[in-house]
């Protein structure tokens, strides 16, 4: 990893010749050697999607963005009376109805808050505004480690006093205090709805774990419901009240990041192993009645927070005693490894044993394979793969996705274990701009237009296609269908919903395609 991080480094500093071109969108596009480009952002110009509204009925917008350098190009056209005869029609089914939206959203880890602490204010100001504000991408969740994890420049817990099973001297540090809570706060104040926070913890204290350290194959010695697992309950009871002091509450907790991490491999950074076994006795005896007495019982809590090719293995174990069920409200998955888990016989067997728990995206990003390591400024590659894997857990009843670090430097860091990543917003420091990636603009096609509440709806197409596509109906009665192309080949098709008429729309190589139309 050290060897191919300085290679995108070398690859980087080389790139300074890139072109820089203005396009009549605002995108300030700039070109580093990938198959496509990313947008520069600077203190005083960023390209924005700006407020959407929803037109008259009889008209539809469509929003475009493309390899070939379009970014939510957004454009009017009219619905039709009649078909256009388009070989490919894909029906609208509003009859069948699916899981509701929570959300989209990333991660404010340690290294994402330094990244756009790193900008000047103003520069910070436009970054916070393209995720979280209404003219940007209206962003509703945020990730929020408890503590150090790899993307840190230092390991610490909350707790780091050897045997203070009282948590006397439980305190937030640096990274919490003078980073993390400012940046969500200000997040809080752009958006123009509640955040929806959840937190994670990578490892507990290691005098509480059988090998004495936060990295390495351990986990909490004794047994549930004895003093450690007890403690490890009240520290995360203890985290919520300290954030709540700065008037941050969360939505929703996990059981820990991949608890598989810490059980079967000497793991080089933050983890703690848990057994689907050891993680359904904790919450039975431990944290589900710790947080049930507590103001936090209406937190949701998320088993797993690994990868789906566990399940339903690990949900029927947890799920399957109702001691430690009746405290969960749903299922975290992780990206990786998705290639190797067909989504049917994962999410929708979950969704199908468990309806009542929901499904849930807590962490992706390109750049983790060694294969293909680090940051790629404007690989529309990478946007291809996160939308391709949103369409296919929203179709699997996966109700919102969250990215990992919502900012990363050139390298892909800062990661103390040097475990360097992509990011949809990489942050140049040195010029004092950010770059949009093409992941940036994949994730908007979601997180701007299927709002929180939005129910996902049947589509019926006429002919076999490879064209990917998933359907919404919004609060407010509007629909949204999303569409990604993937092939060389442009495709034509018209989507007919039956109250309104047939419209239009084509499918460039390459692209990710949102219609947006009132239906009534
Ligand atoms: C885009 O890509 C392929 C898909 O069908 C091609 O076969 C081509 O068909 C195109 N579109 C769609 C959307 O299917
Ligand atoms: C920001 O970017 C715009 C567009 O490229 C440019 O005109 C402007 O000079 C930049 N501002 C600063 C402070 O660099
Ligand atoms: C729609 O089809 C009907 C019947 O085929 C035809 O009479 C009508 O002219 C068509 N309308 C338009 C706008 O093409
Ligand atoms: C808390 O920290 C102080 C100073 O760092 C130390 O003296 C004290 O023993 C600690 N208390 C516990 C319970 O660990
Ligand atoms: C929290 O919110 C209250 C009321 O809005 C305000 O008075 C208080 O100063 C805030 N506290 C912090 C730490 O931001
Ligand atoms: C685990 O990995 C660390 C380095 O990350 C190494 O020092 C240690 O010896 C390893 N332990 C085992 C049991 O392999």
């Amino acid at each position: 990893m050290r060897e191919s991080a300085f290679l995108v480094l070398c690859l980087l500093l080389t790139s300074t010749t890139s072109q820089i071109t203005v396009a009549s969108d605002g995108c300030q596009a700039r070109t580093f050697g990938q198959s496509s480009t990313v947008c520069e952002c600077n203190a005083t110009h960023c390209d924005s999607v700006g407020l959407v509204r929803l037109p008259a009925v009889g008209n539809f917008l469509t929003f475009l963005s493309s390899q070939a350098g379009s970014r939510l190009q957004k454009e009017q056209a009219q619905v039709q009376r009649n078909s256009s005869g388009t070989a490919l029609r894909i029906t609208l089914v509003p009859m069948q109805k699916y899981q509701h939206v929570k959300g989209f959203g990333g991660a404010m880890t340690d290294a994402a808050a330094m990244n756009i602490l790193s900008l000047s204010d103003g520069t910070q100001d436009q970054l916070l505004r393209q995720y979280f504000s209404p003219e940007g991408i209206e962003y509703n969740v945020i990730r929020v480690p408890m503590a150090s994890c790899d993307f840190s420049t230092r390991l610490y817990t909350y707790a780091d006093s050897p045997n203070d099973y009282s948590l006397l001297n439980f305190s937030l540090r640096e990274e919490d205090v003078h980073m993390k809570i400012p940046l969500l706060q200000r997040a809080q104040a752009l958006s123009s709805r509640p955040l929806a926070l959840f937190a994670s913890a990578w490892s507990a204290p290691g005098w509480l774990k059988t090998n004495g350290a936060l990295i390495g194959k351990g986990s909490l010695k004794g047994k549930p419901g004895g003093k450690e697992h007890k403690t490890w309950a009240q520290y995360y009871i203890r985290f919520l009240d300290e954030y709540k002091k700065h008037n941050l509450s969360f939505w929703g907790l996990t059981t820990g990041n991949e608890p598989t991490a810490g059980k079967m491999t000497n793991y080089s950074f933050q983890a703690l192993g848990f057994t689907p076994e050891t993680q359904r006795d904790w919450i039975a005896l431990d944290l589900g009645p710790a947080l049930h007495s507590s103001p936090y019982a209406k937190t949701r809590l998320m088993i797993l927070d690994d990868q789906r090719l566990l399940l339903p293995y690990w949900a029927k174990v947890v799920l399957g005693d109702i001691h430690a069920a009746r405290y969960v409200h749903g299922i975290g998955v992780h990206w990786y490894w998705d290639h190797l888990a067909p989504a049917k016989i994962t999410l929708t067997t979950t969704h199908n044993l468990y309806p009542e728990y929901f499904l849930f995206g807590t962490e992706a990003c390109s750049g983790w394979n060694k294969l293909d390591p680090g940051v790629r400024l404007g690989s529309w590659e990478r946007a291809e793969a996160y939308a391709h894997d949103i369409i296919e857990d929203l179709n699997n009843y996966v109700s919102g996705w969250t990215d990992w670090n919502l900012a990363l430097n050139l390298e892909g860091g800062p990661n103390w274990v040097k475990n360097f990543v992509d990011s949809p917003i990489i942050v140049n420091q040195r010029s004092d701009v950010f770059y949009k990636q093409p992941a940036f603009y994949s994730m908007a096609h979601f997180s701007k237009f299927l709002w929180e509440g939005s129910q996902r709806v049947g589509v019926s197409v006429s002919q076999h296609t490879d064209l990917e596509s998933t359907a919404f109906i919004r609060p407010d009665g509007s629909a949204v269908l999303i569409v990604l192309n993937r092939s060389d080949a442009e495709v034509t098709f018209e989507l007919w919903d039956q109250p309104v008429g047939f419209l239009p729309a084509a499918a460039p190589p390459h692209s990710i395609l949102t219609l947006l139309w009132a239906r009534s």
